[in-house]
């Protein structure tokens, strides 16, 4: 486990072993919840191809970002969250000391390659003592880990197949992305990195 931050963990390759079924059940996920691009605000599509599972999902469209409890692509609750996808999540984050982690969504980005994410923070959560558990699959990426204001310095992590990414405490508001995926292959995903966020929104159903 490496440190990479006062509370922010990388754990290399500790879902390796979990990771074909982490792809059937994501397979499973976007047959009923489809991957699409989300529109931003300013009319500008977010990079990345997304979807949601459990009792929430994040959308981004020409109001803003949010949680919501439909899928604006299909009027139906998103999928759920797959029991394995929770247990694992919850393990990881007490693995690392934040015990009574319940996420109530998984974010799942898809990245092809030239695609990336900006320097952002996430804080549309309520409950910011809550970690972000992040899981990558397939081809690898760079990832950016900045501090609290845009333009202060970034560090870079390289986050391969297998890798878990925890951060929450003080660090949960970090402005953080990822850099323009480089061609590469996998044998599990092809051309394509996957990136699976479990939050817990803190929102009351
Ligand atoms: C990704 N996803 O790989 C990225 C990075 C997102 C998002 O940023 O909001 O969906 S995984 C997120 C991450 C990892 C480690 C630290 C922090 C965020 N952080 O400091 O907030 O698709
Ligand atoms: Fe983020």
């Amino acid at each position: 486990m490496i440190k990479i931050s006062d509370q922010s963990y990388l754990v290399k390759g500790a879902i390796k072993t979990q990771a074909d079924e982490l792809l059937t059940e994501i397979d499973r996920i976007i047959s009923s919840s489809p991957l699409r691009q989300m529109q931003t605000k300013r009319g500008h599509y977010v990079g990345a191809k997304m979807t949601n599972c459990g009792e929430w999902g994040w959308v981004s469209d020409k109001k803003g970002y949010r949680y919501s409890r439909l899928d604006p692509l299909t009027n139906q609750a998103w999928p759920a969250m797959p029991t394995m996808f929770k247990a694992l999540a919850m393990e990881l984050a007490s693995s690392v000391g934040f015990d009574h982690f319940q996420p109530d969504v998984c974010l799942i980005n898809q990245y092809i390659p030239k695609v990336g994410m900006g320097l952002h923070q996430d804080k549309d959560e309520h409950d910011l003592s809550q970690p972000i558990v992040s899981l990558s699959l397939g081809v690898p990426a760079i990832f950016q880990f900045g501090g609290f204001k845009r333009s202060d310095q970034v560090n870079y992590h390289l986050l391969e197949h297998g890798d878990v990414v925890i951060w929450g405490g003080i660090d949960r508001l970090r402005f953080h992305g990822i850099q323009p995926l480089k061609l590469g292959h996998h044998p599990q995903t092809g051309q394509t990195r996957y990136n699976l966020t479990f939050r817990d929104t803190g929102n009351i159903i």
